[in-house]
C-alpha cells in the first residue's frame, strides 16, 4: 500500500543560494546531478528543480533545463522532475515559464499561488500571471504542485480551481514555511493550511532554514509529505553545512523510520499524486 508512504521531495538548487554560502550548492549540469543523485539516492522520490549557469546566475531557460533534465534522468531514470515556474524573484512571466518548454513536457511543475514578499524582494505572482501560468498547465497536462508561502494563498488558489483557471482535484501543495516576511513555520499554521485543502489533495511541508526539521518531524507525524534540500535549508545541524542534499534527505528518512513511516519510491509518488506513469 503506498498510501501512507512518504514522499520526499530535494529541492537541490534552487535559485537564490550560492557557493559562498556553502560550496556543495550545484550550478554546472554535473554538479546538479551530483546533487539529484544523493538525494535520490538517500532516498527522495522527486528532484525540485533549479537550473544555474556555469557561474551560478539563475536561468529559466528551457535548452538549460532540456539539458539537466536528460543527465539527471541518466543518472536517476525513474525519478519525477519538478521544474520550477518561479524561477528567481525579478524574472518575467514568460521566462519563468520557459522551463516548462522542454520535450517531453514535464510531468510536474510548482505554480506559485500568490505574491508575498521574499526577504528583501518582492515575489511578484499577481492574478494575470497566476491565470496565464494555470492554462499553460491546463494545456498541456502538467500537474502543478502548488506553492503556498502565505495563509491567503490557499484561498486563492482554491478559488481559482473553482472556476477552472488552474488544474483542480486532486491537487498537490506544497507549504513553504518560514521564508522572511511569509507565513512563520510553525505546527500551528501548518495544521490550519491541511485543514484548509480538498479531500483528495496531497500535500507536502518545506521548513525554510532552521524550521527544515522540525517542519519534516510535523509533516512526517500529521501524514504529509516533506521537502527538503539546498534551495530551502543549506546546514544539516545547527553551525554545520550541509555537504550534499542526499545529508539532508537522509536525515529526513531517519526521522520517518524513528516515526514509524516508510519511504515512498518514485513510482509509489506517481500513484499517491496520481500521476500517469511515463
Ligand atoms: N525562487 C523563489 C523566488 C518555485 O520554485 O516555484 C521562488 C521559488 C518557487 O523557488
Ligand atoms: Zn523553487
Amino acid at each position: 500500500m503506498a498510501a501512507n508512504k512518504l514522499i520526499i521531495t530535494a529541492a537541490i538548487c534552487g535559485a537564490e543560494v550560492t557557493k559562498e554560502q556553502n560550496p556543495n550548492v550545484p550550478y554546472t549540469v554535473e554538479e546538479i546531478v551530483r546533487e539529484a543523485k544523493s538525494a535520490v539516492d538517500a532516498g527522495a522520490a522527486i528532484v525540485h528543480l533549479h537550473v544555474r549557469q556555469d557561474d551560478g546566475t539563475p536561468t529559466q531557460s528551457h535548452e538549460r533545463f532540456q539539458e539537466c533534465t536528460e543527465a539527471i534522468l541518466k543518472a536517476c531514470p525513474n525519478v519525477i522532475l519538478i521544474p520550477s515556474t518561479g524561477g528567481a524573484v525579478g524574472m518575467t512571466p514568460d521566462e519563468r515559464l520557459d522551463s516548462t518548454n522542454t520535450t517531453p513536457i514535464p510531468e510536474m511543475a510548482t505554480l506559485d499561488c500568490g505574491t508575498c514578499n521574499f526577504g528583501d524582494d518582492i515575489f511578484d505572482n499577481s492574478m494575470p500571471t497566476m491565470r496565464a501560468f494555470g492554462q499553460r498547465m491546463i494545456e498541456r497536462h502538467i500537474k502543478p504542485e502548488y506553492e503556498c508561502f502565505e495563509m491567503g494563498h490557499l484561498d486563492t488558489i482554491l478559488n481559482m480551481a473553482r472556476k477552472g483557471q488552474v488544474p483542480g482535484n486532486p491537487m498537490q501543495f506544497n507549504f513553504v514555511l518560514g521564508v522572511p516576511g511569509c507565513t512563520p513555520a510553525t505546527v500551528a499554521n501548518l495544521c490550519w493550511l491541511v485543514n484548509g485543502i480538498p479531500a483528495g489533495s496531497t500535500w507536502t511541508v518545506t521548513g525554510v532554514g532552521r524550521n527544515a526539521v522540525p517542519m519534516a518531524a510535523a509533516g512526517i507525524a500529521m501524514g504529509g509529505n516533506v521537502r527538503v534540500g539546498f534551495e530551502d535549508n543549506l546546514y544539516l545541524s545547527k553551525g554545520v553545512l550541509a555537504k550534499s542534499n542526499g545529508e539532508l534527505v537522509d536525515k529526513v528518512v531517519r526521522l520517518a523510520k524513528e516515526l514509524g513511516r516508510e519511504i515512498a519510491t518514485s513510482d509509489e509518488a506517481r500513484e499517491i499524486l496520481s500521476l500517469d506513469k511515463r
